[in-house]
């Protein structure tokens, strides 16, 4: 398969990686959990680049988790339950705001779990949406109901830029490659619940664990 063909995104292809990322047990594989915001990226790539700031961030949390999955450790980095029980038990985690481990694994993933609760909101929108509702505020208002609360001033400032370039509804469509309008809804009613899945799984260890807030 030629290069750009691999850089295509696919909503398909995000979809199965997070089916993938649920075991038996309903514990999340981390390498597929990844695997599912790599390809999102490429969506994100194919946007332009006032959203390249966000792109670099999810970048780079991505690599710091396959990092650790291709570390020594890696087999503790196997699943997000595995992760939580091996740097908790192994005192890597600033449970006390201390700021010595600014790259842990349970902070990284963190980050992209909050991301995922705009997802789910702003694909659930998408998925009820009219022909001519806007896909800006679709996605500025799951991004001020979720992500936003967590981050300062100049990030909001710098996402809603980004969120006004968005492209009008059919054109978005378009971009998710997945058929007709009627075959992305329909991919979209499959994807919502099981983000939604994913997202309280992860969401109910974190509390467990008192890690919703690590620094
Ligand atoms: C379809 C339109 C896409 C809009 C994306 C909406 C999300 C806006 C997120 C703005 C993130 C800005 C860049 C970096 C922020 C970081 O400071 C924070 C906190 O990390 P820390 O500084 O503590 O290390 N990073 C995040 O919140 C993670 C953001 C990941 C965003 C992934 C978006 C993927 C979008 C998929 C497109 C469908």
């Amino acid at each position: 398969m030629a290069d750009s063909e691999n850089q295509k995104f696919c909503l398909q292809e995000v979809l199965d990686s997070f089916k993938l990322c649920l075991s038996p047990e309903k514990e999340i594989y981390i390498e597929h959990y990844v695997s599912g915001w790599r390809g999102l990226v490429k969506l994100l790539n194919s946007l332009g680049s006032l959203f390249g700031f966000i792109s670099k961030d999810a970048v780079s949390k991505t690599q710091i988790l396959m990092n650790f999955l291709k570390s020594e450790n890696g087999p503790h980095y196997a699943t997000v339950q595995s992760m939580v029980k091996f740097e908790l038990d192994n005192e890597l985690v600033d449970v006390d705001k201390k700021g010595i481990y600014p790259q842990s694994g349970c902070r990284t993933l963190l980050r992209l779990h909050r991301a995922l609760r705009w997802l789910q909101l702003f694909l659930e929108r998408l998925r009820t949406s009219k022909e001519d509702d806007k896909t800006s505020v679709m996605c500025r208002d799951a991004y001020n109901e979720s992500l936003a609360q967590h981050h300062p001033w100049l990030i909001r400032k710098s996402a809603g830029m980004a969120f006004y370039s968005l492209p009008v509804r059919p054109a978005f469509f378009e971009v998710m490659n997945a058929g007709t309008p009627e075959q992305v809804v329909d991919v979209l009613g499959k994807a919502v619940p099981l983000l939604c899945e994913v997202y309280q799984i992860t969401e109910e260890l974190y509390q467990k664990h008192n890690l919703l807030d690590l620094p």
